[in-house]
């Protein structure tokens, strides 16, 4: 049974983001940094998400397409493809690409798509990937091979011209092109890592969550060295599952500049202790091949957890961090997220950066925040223009 009753939720200790698992009490910056974020870390890459079991460069980096005249003269548009290859396998995922024509090494947002780079736009000129693909009818797209009948079929998820009017770049990847988003370990990036007769990563390598989070960071690797791009100010971004990845990323690689959780929901932004709406169990059984295999040991399990998301929040600080839930998407815990950015705040005053200030949930429609921000806006489990709009105004003021 789910749970949606505010007054079922258990009284749960959250654990203290600034105390160690000793029991010592983290005092300034410098102790979060070389003791606390470490241990942290250590958890969350061992018994969540999964450590990457060895480094992979770009072994290719190709320009697909590219043109000076793209969204009506606007923007630049390029497709960058780059290429792995280990273990005698290869894989290669590509990169869209649209800059503002009027700035000079625009500052960017970076985020992954469900169904193809060319379900973003109706640009005709965009690549349709041939990854595998979930099947969504509600999209027309009825079958696992991506097709010309999807492009655009997601344009309302990224109101590119706007983001191109308001000085920013956007990069977007297919997720599938990384690792297909199925129970599969024979497919995508993983295999390319594996060990003699290896199979599966081991219980504490990495799920496919980690997988696209790795991915964020070739794409990372790439862009800093595309002169086009003001690196410094990359910002990750994820909806939902890929909220998650995005989060993640951004607690692994510090190069990102800021980061945003849209609707991240269970083992994203919420915290698990509240098992409000998904919970640790449910997650696990819906999605196996998510988190790590030991993530599974706290199935039913959340007391037992001796961190909670709040601290996953908490690994991106100093950095700007966005935080945004959607009214109906109860599923996803909009109060655990919220009460997540808050819970990770302290640890942001240490760096003098400002968070979220009261335990008190805003108001529906009404942003708050500063260096963590917050909003929960009306309808459903999905990103909208009102969503965009308030990452603007945030990197506006905390990122550029
Ligand atoms: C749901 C899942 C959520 C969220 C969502 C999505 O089915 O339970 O955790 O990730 O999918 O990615 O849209």
């Amino acid at each position: 049974m789910t749970n949606y009753d505010e007054s079922k939720v258990p009284i749960f200790e959250l654990p203290d983001a600034l105390t160690t698992f000793d029991g010592e009490q983290i005092k300034t910056a410098k102790e979060w940094t070389e003791t606390r974020r470490p241990e942290l870390y250590n958890f969350f890459e061992t018994q969540v998400y999964g450590k990457i079991p060895g480094e992979l460069e770009i072994a290719g980096t190709k320009i697909l397409e590219s043109s000076d005249s793209a969204l009506n003269g606007k923007a630049t548009r390029k497709q960058v493809q780059l290429a792995f290859n280990n273990n005698g396998k290869s894989l290669s995922f590509v990169i869209l690409l649209y800059l503002p024509k009027n700035v000079e090494r625009a500052p960017i947002y970076l985020g992954y798509n469900f169904f193809g780079n060319h379900t973003v736009c109706s640009d005709t000129n965009i690549i349709v990937p041939m990854a595998w693909t979930r099947i969504s009818e509600s999209l027309g797209i009825p079958t696992h091979a991506p097709s010309e009948s999807a492009r655009g079929v997601r344009s309302d998820r990224w109101p590119i011209e706007k983001l191109i009017d308001a000085g920013y770049g956007l990069a977007t990847i297919y997720y599938g092109e990384v690792a297909p988003d199925r129970d599969d370990f024979n497919e995508g990036i993983q295999p390319l890592l594996y060990k003699k007769r290896q199979i599966l990563p081991k219980p504490d390598e990495w799920g496919k969550i980690a997988a696209w989070a790795w991915g964020y960071s070739r794409a990372m690797d790439y862009l800093e060295k595309d002169v086009d791009i003001d690196a410094s100010r990359i910002i990750v971004f994820g909806h939902s599952r890929l909220g998650k990845a995005a989060l993640w990323a951004g607690a692994t690689d510090d190069r990102f500049a800021g980061v945003i959780s849209n609707d991240s929901g269970c083992g994203g932004a919420a915290l698990s202790k509240r098992k409000y709406g998904e919970t640790i169990g449910k997650i696990n059984a819906s999605f196996p091949a998510w988190f790590c295999e030991n993530f599974k040991n706290f199935n039913e399990k959340e007391e037992a957890l001796p961190i909670d998301q709040h601290e996953l929040l908490a690994m991106v600080a100093p950095r700007p961090l966005y935080v945004a839930s959607a009214e109906d998407d109860q599923w996803a815990d909009p109060k655990g997220e919220f009460l997540s950015a808050y819970y990770a705040s302290p640890v942001y005053a240490l760096f003098g950066k400002d968070g979220i200030e009261s335990n008190e949930m805003p108001k529906t429609n009404a942003p708050i925040g500063s260096t963590v921000s917050y909003h929960i806006r009306t309808g459903k489990h999905d990103v909208t223009d009102y969503d965009w709009e308030q990452y603007i105004k945030w990197a506006d003021k905390w990122v550029r």
